[in-house]
């Protein structure tokens, strides 16, 4: 972690606000449909470059926006620029925030409730960045068979990039948490699209709060976020699915016990224990960590490559909660190859890989990348199937035809 280039004054003089023009996100032109190759329903989706701010787009959904990055933007580079990253909202999203009136309201469990601008948040502590992949629960839900219900994402619903901010526990310092604080809460500006119909609040434990590279972020990329990853403030948890990453921070609430809210003790939850799809009434757990993941990204399935010749390929890999450890290329009866790792750009980051197969001699059926991470975990050949389809990390296998 080193000092963020976009600092509180950055923050501050780049904070008359952030506006998103609303209507045209009505009617959107399509620049083509992409096959997100879904077992289970339809799979073909349109892209479109004109959603405001963003670039060439999968679109799941335009109220509120479910914006899917296409696989081929994970070919360009580990960092995913800021108008390709996935777009996902719960409920409605503000489009018009006045910076100069945004409060986040610290309170709860604390020494003195305290309502904070954004100077008094820039200047909290010290500016820190932390690169680390932004990535659904639901990612890749799509792909699940048996289908499960659920926005149908393919794998694109996650990217990475460099956050800058403030850690949470300067903020928190600033209110002052009291003993016997066992969880922090976020709730953002957006309301619930439907009347009685739960808020999208989120909380993590309090030593998770804690960490150090866990941030109240302004910046992404090194510009401040836009309106749809979360202007002017969001919760960054490195290593956590980012249904955690609270956008458009508003409220910080310090709990004394559990958390009996709806997204977190009704939703996103999984089988404490690998279940089948006939299994009912389980016991569930919240889902947290990402577990490791890795993609082939220099060809897509039933590519033909060259026969006689050597290969190489690419992809990217996260660790998830725990730094990468390996990458390997496995085929249908196993190991093949072990790979090599591009520069760390950091703990929770993606990474590049590559391999080169000395001679292709025949077709290559069902090859895939596996990635280990230091604690240890592999990514598993069977899909770890659950009635959300959340953590997907089964192992993604692609087919090569050799001519
Ligand atoms: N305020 C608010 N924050 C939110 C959400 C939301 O609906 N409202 N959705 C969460 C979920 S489920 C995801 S996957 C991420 C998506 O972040 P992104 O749109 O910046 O990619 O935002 C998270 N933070
Ligand atoms: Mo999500």
């Amino acid at each position: 972690m080193t000092q963020g280039k976009l600092t509180r004054r950055a923050l501050i003089a780049g904070a008359g606000g952030a506006a998103l023009a609303a209507p045209a996100v009505a009617k959107l032109a399509a620049s083509g449909m992409i096959d997100l190759g879904l077992p289970g329903g339809p799979s073909l989706r349109p892209l479109t470059p004109a959603f405001p701010g963003k670039g060439e787009m999968i679109v799941q959904r335009i109220r509120p926006p479910l914006l899917e990055t296409p696989m081929s933007v994970f070919n360009q580079g580990t960092i995913t620029p800021n108008d390709r990253m996935f777009v996902r909202w719960n409920w409605d999203m503000p489009t018009a925030i006045k910076a100069g009136d945004h409060r986040v309201a610290v309170g709860g469990a604390v020494t003195k409730a305290v309502s904070l601008t954004l100077d008094d948040i820039a200047s909290a502590g010290e500016p820190v960045e932390v690169v680390a992949v932004n990535q659904c629960a639901g990612n890749g839900r799509g792909l699940s068979e048996p289908r499960v219900t659920g926005t149908q994402w393919g794998n694109g619903a996650m990217g990475c990039a460099k956050w800058t901010g403030v850690r949470l526990k300067d903020v928190l310092a600033k209110a002052g948490v009291a003993p016997g604080a066992t969880r922090v809460r976020f709730a953002g500006l957006d309301v619930p699209l439907t009347d009685g119909a739960p808020q999208f609040i989120k909380s993590i434990p309090m030593e998770i709060a804690m960490r150090d590279d866990v941030l109240v972020a302004w910046g992404m990329n090194d510009e401040p976020l836009s309106i749809l990853h979360g202007f002017p403030l969001r919760i960054v948890v490195p290593g956590w699915f980012s249904t955690y990453w609270v956008k458009m921070l508003a409220t910080i609430e310090v709990l004394t016990g559990g958390d009996d809210s709806y997204y977190v003790a009704k939703s996103y939850r999984m089988p404490a224990q690998p279940i089948t799809p006939a299994d009912k009434d389980f016991p569930t757990v919240a889902i947290t960590t990402m577990p490791p993941r890795a993609f082939i990204t220099s060809h897509v399935d039933g590519a033909v490559v060259a026969r006689g010749k050597p290969l190489t390929l690419r992809g990217i890999a996260m660790g998830g909660d725990a730094a990468l450890a390996r990458v390997d290329l496995v085929g249908e009866d196993g190991l093949l190859l072990p790979c090599t790792l591009g520069p760390d750009e950091g703990l929770f980051a993606f990474r590049e890989w590559t391999v080169t197969i000395p001679n292709v001699a025949a077709d290559l059926p069902n090859i895939g990348a596996r990635a280990t991470n230091a604690n240890g975990a592999v990514q598993p050949e069977t899909l770890n199937w659950n009635p959300s389809g959340y953590a997907r990390n089964v192992i993604e296998r692609i087919t090569l035809r050799a001519q």
